[in-house]
């Protein structure tokens, strides 16, 4: 345990950590059941191509989501796409800044312009007020993000979506498992799209969802998923290859199993960090609404430099040499991003993307890690001055 700045390894201390303890650590679930699941996909010799793996990763995720229908895709990215173009998405779609740069990469690869739009200060979850300013003659969707796991704002945005014609549909990357207003993400707006990546709480090494109730999107995203074949040699529409193999798919399933056990975990994380940090000037941790069913995947701070006396890089390098391994989610905001940067200016989306530091949970961190981590940034920050300079 740190007490006084001269314990920390930037002035010379040793590291709290003999190994890293970093953000987007894989989960990993029972290897007996991966493998077994693996050896049977083996013995089949049937590894993609709605594969019955796949397929019950399918069902479980759509049950889990509350939706009718579950489009496995090789990662989220692929998903988003599948559902713009199946949609007939044109022109321009509204996003948040502040995402995983695949947000807007999903929308622009499909030669889409992205607008970009501005955050709630406090939450990070896409302004509906300042979407509706940016919608012009060219404006067909809207794609908000769940970020962090909390949700964006759904009933807002379908009613703007409904009120201007415009598709909507929600990057639910963080979002798998969680509720909204007590419904499970995944029904809302015209279709939504999980990450099953390595660093996400289920993962299937890569690996997406599209999942919806409108049985004309999945139908189409399911072909345009496998190169738009309707039946064999009848290519119908154009597509890609977006499938989820059989081994991703075991990862998938075996990772689904343990599901609860890692959100249990995250969420003691959480607490610990909550807890451990309560009260520290500049400091804030992004709060989970209780009412809601949530993951706790992503434990999220704020650092404000005016109060906390460091700014968010100086205490990330803080830690670093602690050998905890933060990240700076998301920073900078897309619109800040060199492909994107035309000089649009979003207040609250830079000021978050200034401060936000993601801090290291998921089964890698105990709850006692947790209560170390917090209590190295607590003496980080009651001598700034001097952990500054050191850092
Ligand atoms: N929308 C949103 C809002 C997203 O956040 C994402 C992805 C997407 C869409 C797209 O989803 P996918 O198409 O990927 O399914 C990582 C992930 O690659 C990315 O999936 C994720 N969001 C993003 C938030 O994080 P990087 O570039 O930060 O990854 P990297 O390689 O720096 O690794 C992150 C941390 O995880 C490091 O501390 C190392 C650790 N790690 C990573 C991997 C892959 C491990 O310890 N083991 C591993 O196997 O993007």
């Amino acid at each position: 345990m740190k007490h006084v700045p001269e314990d920390l390894a930037t002035f010379g201390g040793t590291p709290a950590f003999a190994t890293p303890r970093s953000v987007g650590r894989p989960n990993i679930g029972d290897r007996a059941a991966l493998f077994a699941r693996l050896d049977a996909a083996l013995d089949r010799a049937w590894l993609s191509n709605g594969g019955p793996l796949a397929e019950e990763f399918e069902q479980r995720v759509a049950a889990i989501a509350g939706t009718e229908f579950c489009v496995a895709t090789c990662n989220a990215t692929a998903g988003l796409q599948l559902a713009l173009r199946a949609t007939g998405v044109l022109g321009e779609v509204i996003v948040p800044s502040l995402t995983f740069a695949a947000t807007a990469h999903a929308v622009a690869w499909l030669g889409l312009t992205p607008v970009f739009c501005d955050v709630d200060p406090l939450t990070g979850a896409l302004d509906p007020e300042h979407a509706r300013s940016l919608i012009g003659p060219r404006t067909s969707a809207i794609l908000a993000v769940h970020v962090w796991g909390r949700a964006a704002p759904v009933p807002e945005l379908e009613e703007l979506a409904a009120e201007h014609g415009l598709r909507l549909f929600f990057d639910a990357a963080h979002a798998f498992g969680c509720t909204s207003a007590g419904r499970p993400i995944g029904g809302n707006g015209d279709g939504e799209v999980f990450s099953f990546h390595s660093t996400k709480f289920v993962n299937s090494f890569e690996g997406g969802a599209l999942v919806t109730d409108d049985p004309e999107l999945a139908a189409r995203a399911r072909r345009m998923r496998n190169f738009g074949i309707a039946r064999a040699e009848q290519v119908e529409l154009i597509g890609l290859n977006a499938k989820l193999n059989e081994a991703a798919a075991a990862m998938g399933l075996t990772s689904l199993d343990s599901m609860e056990r890692f959100i249990a975990h995250n969420r003691e994380n959480y607490y610990a960090y909550r807890d451990g940090l309560a009260g520290l000037p500049g400091i804030s941790v992004l709060g989970f609404d209780e009412r809601e069913r949530n993951n706790y995947q992503y434990v999220i701070l704020t650092v404000d430099e005016r109060r906390a006396g460091l700014d968010r890089d100086t205490l990330l390098a803080i830690l670093a040499a602690e050998n905890v391994h933060g990240r700076a989610y998301f920073s900078p905001g897309c619109h800040q991003m060199r492909p994107y940067a035309d000089g649009t200016r979003l207040p609250h989306t830079e000021r978050l993307a200034a401060q936000v530091l993601a801090v290291p949970t998921g089964i890698a961190v105990s709850a006692a890690d947790a209560a170390a981590i917090a209590g190295i940034i607590r003496v980080a920050i009651t001598q700034p001055a001097a952990a500054a300079r050191a850092a």
